[in-house]
């Protein structure tokens, strides 16, 4: 059995519930998923400020799910917040959402767009499309939608998110649509059927890339970037994350 550990790293329960059900719906049967909230942090990740502060829930959940012998981890944020920090401390693989996505993409259309949430989520994952060599493939657009708002069917989030994608085909001439949040991986399959063409949703890419790492068995790589941290005390609040 290959355990696959789905951290989301904010502290919102029911969105970790929609990420484990779009992650088990793509999940081999081989393959168990573990879901897993962040115990401390941003209710939501919109921007930098909440971005760092979700960090120490995230790593110390994937440094206890390695422990505790999972295969691999996803980091289901589509700004893969702590991406690298999570690979210098952990030996499993670590696949961010955003990048799975981009490359799943990549595969089946030549110019995509990504629609995220607010204009604060905008900009990084313009920054994520320069680090993963997407950005003259992918555009970025903002539904202006709170990330937590997918969580309410009520919110009106949803017809925003379609209208996005509708101008997304008209202006971009989007060949393909990502769908840039963790909230919005129950939606892919309908906005598929529905537009007519590949909508990518990051949680179950990101799923399917980490059960080809793990069936190549291949871990992350300890020279260099991703090399373990060096041993040091950590002070004040911190303490607890320095690196054993
Ligand atoms: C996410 N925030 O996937 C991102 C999306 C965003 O809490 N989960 C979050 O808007 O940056």
């Amino acid at each position: 059995m290959t355990r696959i550990l789905v951290v989301n790293p904010n502290t919102t329960a029911s969105m970790t519930a929609t990420i484990a059900a779009a992650a088990r719906e793509v999940a081999g049967p081989a393959t168990e998923i573990v879901p897993v909230t962040s115990p401390m942090g941003p209710i939501s990740i919109e921007g930098y400020y909440d971005e760092a502060f979700a960090l120490p829930g995230l790593l110390a959940e994937i440094r206890a799910g390695e422990s505790a012998g999972v295969s691999a981890a996803v980091i289901a944020c589509f700004d893969d917040t702590g991406l690298d920090a999570a690979r210098a401390m952990a030996r499993i693989p670590v696949v961010g959402i955003c990048e799975a996505a981009l490359a799943t993409a990549g595969f089946l259309a030549k110019r995509f767009t990504i629609v995220t949430t607010t204009e604060r989520s905008r900009v990084p994952i313009e920054e994520l499309t320069q680090r993963y060599g997407m950005s003259g493939r992918a555009r970025v657009r903002a539904a202006n939608i709170p990330v937590l708002s997918l969580e309410d069917p009520n919110s009106g989030a949803r017809d925003k998110l379609r209208s996005e994608i509708t101008r997304a085909i008209a202006e971009d001439n989007a060949e393909a649509i990502v769908l840039g949040c963790a909230g919005m991986a129950d939606l892919a399959r309908t906005l598929s059927r529905e537009f007519g063409m590949p909508v990518i949703d990051g949680v179950s890419a990101a799923v399917k890339q980490a059960e080809l790492l793990v069936a190549l068995g291949l871990t992350t790589s300890k020279r260099g970037a991703y090399a373990s941290p060096v041993t040091k005390p950590y002070l004040g609040a911190l303490a607890e994350f320095a690196p054993a």
